[in-house]
């Protein structure tokens, strides 16, 4: 059955990547939406290079909008995600039948404008996970799901994720895991009606994965990663507890990407 496919690839690479899974249409609402709202915030036009931000320091990798969270909530305010939401709430659903996924409060964007680098890198030191890795749990404590609102590829410098890493990091986890008030605190404020064994929860924290995986081997992140490239309409989802990290837009428009977060809200039950 398909749904318990996306399933074992979601728990195997932490990666799953739905091609074409949203209209066209719902896909081009949304972007419409978010650069007119960008436009009455910033005075910036997609269509208008001239307004667009510049890098300020060499050898800048990307230039990011600051104060993105007020046009997020804007749209969210407005309605605009509520149908790609549903959408995305009913995957899940049809997917990881025994367990049930809640939306973020909030939207999150993605909107990086070419730096000045030349040639796309990595930039130093960003590799990361983002929640911790619980021992034993095949499932994170979130979902990360990225979407393309456009054409995103290798040179607008998409997020890069190792595939298995979790696997790696549940591995570790095992073997090193402890118990971490602030991680469980944490967990409490956004997983707020999942029930843990608060007492006996041993965990990987967030910053371990990383350096573990580089004890005693040559760890080698540029070999093994998959771009979060795709168009309008893909759905990427992404387990956070996996090594990822941003690279470099060497193209000549932004990376539009937005992201949004479920978090789990039943214990599933394998
Ligand atoms: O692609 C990026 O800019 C970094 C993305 C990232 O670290 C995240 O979404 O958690």
């Amino acid at each position: 059955m398909v749904r318990n496919r996306n399933k074992e690839i979601f728990k195997t690479e932490g990666l799953l990547k739905v091609e074409k899974y949203f209209s066209k249409d719902l896909v081009k609402r949304i972007h419409n939406a978010l650069w007119e709202e960008i436009f009455t915030q910033f005075r910036i036009r997609l269509e208008d290079k001239s307004t667009h931000p510049k890098a300020s320091l060499d050898n800048q990798d990307v230039v990011r909008l600051n104060n993105m969270n007020p046009v997020m909530r804007k749209l969210q305010d407005d309605g605009v995600f509520k149908e790609i939401e549903e959408k995305i709430s009913s995957f899940l659903l049809e997917s990881f039948p025994d367990s049930l996924w809640k939306v973020n409060e909030s939207w999150y964007s993605l909107i990086n404008f070419p730096g000045n680098k030349r040639t796309w890198e990595v930039p130093k030191n960003s590799w990361h996970n983002d929640i911790p890795i619980v021992s034993g749990e095949e499932l994170p404590w979130s979902i990360f799901v990225f979407i393309p609102l456009d054409e995103v590829t290798i040179d607008h410098g998409p997020t890069l994720v190792i595939p298995r890493s979790h696997l790696e990091g549940l591995k570790l986890a095992d073997e090193f895991g402890v118990y971490d008030k602030n991680s469980i605190d944490a967990f409490k404020s956004t997983n707020k009606d999942l029930a843990l064994d608060f007492k006996t929860t041993k965990l990987l924290p967030v910053g371990k994965l990383l350096p573990l995986l580089r004890e005693g081997r040559a760890f080698t992140p540029e070999k093994s990663f998959k771009p979060l490239v795709g168009s309008g309409g893909d759905m990427i989802l992404f387990d956070p507890r996996g090594l990822h990290t941003g690279s470099s837009n060497v193209s000549n428009s932004p990376r539009q990407m937005i992201r949004i977060d479920f978090h789990l809200s039943e214990k599933p039950s394998f």
